[in-house]
């Protein structure tokens, strides 16, 4: 071309981008709301339409995938389900099987929509890699990155991207692509992506995602940055994860910076894939993040340098329309090659995102040896959110997914914030008991001498009935902390509910040689659920009077990703808590002449330590150093409640490590109990219930 010989013109991008109303068939099957709704496609659609974007790319329309280049990542019974599940065959049970996973539905246009995800994602692939396309978009749905080799899940029926990249690697080494960065920044983690290539040293994939210590979605230990790739793959797994909501450009430019682009740099790719979620978007209902389109935009550019340009975004998650459509609108001018400038009035990442990239660069050094330089250490930090907001925010997914409807990001935040911020509702609440602080005191002094006793029966054990007096001046903290929900998670015998309750209840159930006093608000736990945390279970100490010789559990403060323990979750009131932490370190006195209990005054837990857990992660409790259970630990949240356990002080591991405390298996009835808890807790079965139980005590630590 004579243009070539003159002083610029560079070619105009070639930009792909796909959208096809086929694939907005998926839907629920009778209208239901839904955060994963045939709207997102059109608000985006409409968007780049409406800015004069789509006419400046190539359009394409949606192509179906062969069976078998799906059935090269999935199972083939899975892809003969997933494409015969809209057929009338399955009208009468479609809603059932969609029941059988996780976070699915089903209806008449889910087969071919499903279907039309995945080939459309190959089709673009396949361009680029040609050189036909420069670059592409491919707006589909459903999602892919939950879908596992045999299970629709989260959303994803297939995994779109996995099956692109398999297909380009395997089935099309004439297009020249031999190696692939996979970019997962949708907010959840790419759970399935990474197994599929978890042994691939051809594809690298780099997840960012919220993980909250494991409570996430979707809530595995494997999205943590310990799990790095195995075998030939090994160092080609990259998970960066956050531990909280609310990271936004900062932190993910941050990721960029120290993690993803000078390992990009190293690895060289040939093509890069973005699993393009937008719900770690400013505004989304799920995400609880707060990239901003401008954010976006940079993320992407900064990939713009590698793999010649070659980049294949697929939509995954995202869902505030608003959000994803500005998000996505932003992507599509840097790929068409439109300058833009960034805007950072306070570029400052969280301290806890430091924290998070040291560990991954720590974890990849020897794989990358670009990532053992030191991190500048004079960077200017945001804190972390403030107690409540984190709280509030770290599983904001479960109680705001009915928040998705066409609203502007910054209302919807407040709108989510309103919605569950628990604690702070709570905190604001105990403002307001302040103030009235010394008439309730008052008047709990004079109802306390009117009923100065309190007589309980004795649940499981009827012989033996014991009485509590509440010390009068105490009731001031009680009622302040009675209004706090927290969930206790219990990984030793509370596991056995009727063992727990005795703790709340008073009394003693099968196995226990001395009876306890129960709470002071006797009231049933709201609710339990079961979870494992990454932290180690140990049996230790010589003998408790409770359960005589043997060991009792001990869960070690210290997070290990590679440990899943058992925990069974009570939601109790943070005075409920408070009355088990003293019964756990034998704090409530029992008056033998009279037979009354009497508990301390002040609580070892209250609005200020719960304050300093959100930030420290454990709270060793200093009145009672020394104690077994002294050290309260945040392991968490679940429906935006805190998570709290208790154990013992990390100075205490390293005394059993080095055998100054003894390391010591269960006793019978003690392992017995923790047995009943795990099975009908229905976690384990006998069987494997008790290889739980004998390998935590037999292996050493
Ligand atoms: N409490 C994608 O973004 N949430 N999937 C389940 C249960 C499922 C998200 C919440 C979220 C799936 C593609
Ligand atoms: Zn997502």
């Amino acid at each position: 071309m004579a243009a070539a010989a003159s002083a610029h013109p560079v070619a105009a991008p070639r930009v792909g981008l796909l959208y096809d109303e086929r694939m907005c068939a998926h839907a629920t099957p009778d209208g239901e709301d839904h955060p994963e709704n045939p709207e997102r496609l059109r608000a985006i659609w409409r968007k780049l339409n409406a800015e004069g974007v789509a006419s400046r790319c190539v359009v394409l329309k949606a192509k179906e995938a062969e069976d078998k280049y799906i059935a090269a990542v999935h199972s083939q019974s899975h892809v003969k389900l997933m494409k015969e599940i809209s057929s009338k065959k399955y009208d009468a049970s479609r809603n059932k099987i969609a029941r059988r996973f996780n976070s699915i539905y089903f209806n008449k246009g889910s087969s071919e929509s499903a279907v039309l995800a995945a080939g459309s994602v190959i089709d673009v692939a396949e361009k680029v890699a040609a050189g036909e396309l420069t670059s592409a978009i491919a707006l589909v749905r459903p999602p892919g990155h939950h879908a596992e080799h045999n299970e629709a899940m989260g959303f994803c029926l297939f995994n779109n991207v996995a099956v692109a990249a398999n297909y380009l690697l395997n089935e099309r080494p004439d297009l020249g692509i031999k190696k692939i960065l996979i970019v997962d920044w949708d907010v959840h983690h790419g759970n399935a992506t990474q197994k599929m290539f978890y042994k691939d040293p051809r594809v690298l994939f780099f997840s960012v995602h919220r993980f909250d210590y494991g409570s996430f979605y979707p809530s595995e230990g494997d999205a943590s940055h310990c799990f790095i790739g195995e075998e030939a793959g090994k160092g080609y797994n990259i998970n960066v994860p956050w531990e909280h909501g609310k990271c936004g450009d900062a932190d993910y430019i941050a990721a960029w910076e120290h993690v993803l682009l000078p390992v990009t740099e190293a690895f060289d790719p040939d093509m890069i894939m973005v699993s393009a979620g937008f719900d770690a978007a400013l505004g989304d209902p799920l995400g609880g993040c707060c990239i901003t389109p401008n954010g976006y935009a940079l993320l992407l550019t900064k990939l713009l340098g590698f793999a010649q340009g070659r980049i294949v975004m697929a939509l995954e998650g995202g869902y505030n329309l608003r959000s994803i459509a500005n998000s996505v609108f932003a992507c599509a001018k840097v790929l068409l090659g439109d300058k833009f400038t960034f805007n950072s009035p306070e570029m400052q990442p969280f301290e806890s995102t430091w924290r998070v990239i040291q560990a991954v660069r720590d974890e990849l050094k020897t794989c990358w040896p670009v990532l053992s330089s030191k991190l500048p250490h004079n960077v200017s930090l945001r804190i972390k959110p403030s107690p409540s907001e984190l709280f509030a925010s770290s599983d904001s997914e479960s109680e705001s997914e009915d928040v998705y409807e066409f609203s502007g990001a910054v209302e919807s935040i407040n709108v989510i914030q309103v919605a569950d911020d628990g604690i702070s509702e709570h905190l604001s609440k105990m403002k307001l008991d302040e103030d009235n602080l010394a008439l309730k005191t008052g008047s709990s002094c004079s109802t306390a001498e009117q009923h100065p006793t309190d007589s309980v029966e004795v649940h499981n054990n009827a012989s033996v009935v014991l009485s509590k007096r509440i010390s009068d001046l105490s009731l001031a903290w009680r009622s302040d902390l009675s209004i706090i929900h927290v969930w206790y998670a219990s990984f030793g015998s509370n596991m056995w509910k009727p063992r727990f309750l005795c703790y709340i209840q008073g009394g003693k159930a099968e196995g226990m040689s001395i009876p306890c006093c129960g709470s002071r608000d006797t009231s049933s736990p709201r609710g339990t659920v079961w979870k494992t945390v990454p932290h180690r279970l140990l049996f230790g100490r010589s003998s408790t009077p409770c359960w005589g010789s043997g060991g009792v559990a001990f869960l070690n403060p210290e997070i290990n990703y590679n440990e899943q323990s058992y925990v069974c979750m009570y939601k109790i009131t943070l005075e409920q808590f408070n009355d088990i932490l003293f019964q756990e370190n034998r704090l409530v006195l029992e008056d033998s002449k009279d037979g009354n209990v009497v508990y301390p005054d002040s609580p070892l837990i209250g609005s200020s330590e719960m304050e300093f857990m959100s930030t420290n992660k454990a709270i060793n409790l200093e009145p009672i150093k020394g104690s077994w259970y002294s050290n309260v630990l945040y392991l968490g949240n679940e429906d935006g409640l805190p998570i709290l356990t208790m154990t013992c002080p990390s100075s205490d591991i390293e005394l059993f490590k080095t055998g100054e405390l003894p390391l010591v298996p269960p006793s019978k009835t003690y392992a017995a109990t923790l047995i009943k808890g795990l099975v009908e807790g229905k976690q384990l079965d006998p069987d494997e219930a008790a290889n739980y139980i004998s390998s935590a005590a037999a292996s050493g630590l």
